[in-house]
């Protein structure tokens, strides 16, 4: 195990190894553009050493926002082969080239955290303001079915191949997908990244929004994947709470954004299962739940929502592996210890469950979480992702958030 003084600086390293001049990578080779919530993370790292270029992160980031509000999930700020999909198939119609989904909209949240930390920047947050106003406004006109927040692609909730999306993709046939080789396999073994079966629908809803031009209005009528998510919903919520925090420091109305917290309030409650015990997704198409407990489930004290409803669940959870949150409730059939988003352990996310529980006033557990964490990082490395049950560091290495969760917890 790596003492703490070195692990910091194997942190602050590779952020500066995956810097790219104004964004950064989420790891070399397997993720060479800047996405859109790995960089928000990787400017709370940066802040623990370098308030500018944090600021900066997020700045380049909004660089690539589109007319109509909505923020990319890739920037593909100089093409690299050695991803796939790039911007040929993507087609995305922003000032950058770019995909044509979002991600997860934390920044709201952390750009209100650089502010705190770093008041005499206020300039900078204000300028951020009216682009983080406009990005939420996107969500709420175009991914709001009664409050709850969906998604029109799996990569959008950044949880790419949970067990969450097995219903609604068994409904979707991948007609007209062209031959395509996938570039991920090249760089991780194939049993720690989604299966081919998933892939292939990835690209067929990538081809429809291409198709479209990215037209929400024609997607929200026509497309098969339409699913209400945990991650969204409440980190658009959470990003909500703290927009309003900004608007009041500086003067600006508050009375859409009261609205729209109401509304996320209400549609929390879309996402709660009570059959299962849990929140989880709700595929709008199906009309039904998805029946899986999830690390996104225990987002919802980070939202402000539901109480200590999932309190037994995460007890319950938190004693089955030796590393936890996993990302797929071990009990449940589709779990997979090693494979991406089917079990592993994220640090990333282990942070915004951390800061729910803490200030939900479960102290002690949120400092469980958090010095099981650090003690799985400073034992395995800053990798993607871990096994539960031993550790076992899987996905790419030298990794940007797990390095700026590990510095934002150290500052
Ligand atoms: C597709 C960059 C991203 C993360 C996602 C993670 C993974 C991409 C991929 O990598 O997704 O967006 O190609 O697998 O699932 O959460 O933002 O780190």
């Amino acid at each position: 195990m790596a003492d703490a003084t070195t692990c910091d600086r194997e942190a602050r390293a590779i952020l500066a190894k995956n810097d790219r001049g104004g964004y950064t990578v989420p790891t070399a080779n397997l993720y060479p553009y800047q996405w859109n919530w790995d960089s928000v993370f990787a400017a709370i790292g940066f802040a623990e050493h370098d308030m500018d270029r944090a600021w900066t992160e997020i700045e380049t980031l909004f660089r690539g926002q589109w007319s109509n509000g909505m923020v990319p999930h890739i920037l593909f700020h100089q093409v690299d082969p050695g991803y796939f999909p790039g911007p040929d198939v993507w087609r995305g119609v922003g000032p950058i080239p770019s995909s044509g989904i979002s991600q997860p909209p934390i920044a709201g949240t952390f750009v209100r955290w650089l502010l705190d930390r770093n008041p005499g920047a206020q300039p900078r947050a204000r300028a951020l303001f009216k682009p983080l106003m406009d990005w939420h406004r996107w969500f709420m006109t175009w991914r709001n079915e009664g409050g709850a927040i969906v998604v029109t692609h799996p990569w959008e909730t950044g949880r790419d191949n949970c067990p969450d999306w097995d219903g609604p993709f068994a409904a979707i046939e991948p007609e007209g997908v062209e031959q395509y080789y996938r570039r991920d396999t090249t760089h991780v073994v194939e049993e720690e990244r989604p299966r081919r079966y998933d892939y292939d629908r990835y690209l067929y809803l990538v081809k429809l929004g291409a198709e479209c031009g990215w037209d929400e209005a024609q997607l929200k009528d026509t497309t098969p994947f339409r699913v209400a998510d945990p991650t969204m919903t409440f980190t658009l919520l959470r990003s909500t709470r703290d927009l309003k925090a900004m608007a009041e420091r500086f003067k600006e109305p508050v009375d859409e954004i009261d609205r729209w917290i109401a509304e996320m309030e209400d549609g929390s409650e879309r996402l709660w299962n009570a059959e299962a015990g849990t929140y989880d997704c709700y595929d709008i198409r199906a009309g039904k739940h998805t029946g899986v407990v999830s690390n996104a489930s225990f987002l919802s004290w980070y939202a402000g929502v539901g109480g200590d409803r999932m309190l037994e669940q995460f007890d319950r959870i938190a004693g089955l592996t030796k590393y936890y949150v996993p990302s797929t409730d071990p009990a449940h059939p589709a779990y997979e210890p090693k494979r991406y988003w089917r079990g592993p352990v994220w640090a990333m996310m282990n942070m915004l469950v951390a800061t729910g529980l803490g200030e939900a006033g479960h102290v002690d557990r949120a400092k469980a979480l958090t010095d099981n964490t650090r003690a799985l990082i400073s034992k395995n490395g800053f990798a993607e992702y871990f096994d539960p049950t031993n550790g076992a560091p899987a996905g790419g290495r030298d990794f940007t958030w797990t390095a700026a969760v590990w510095l934002a917890w150290a500052s």
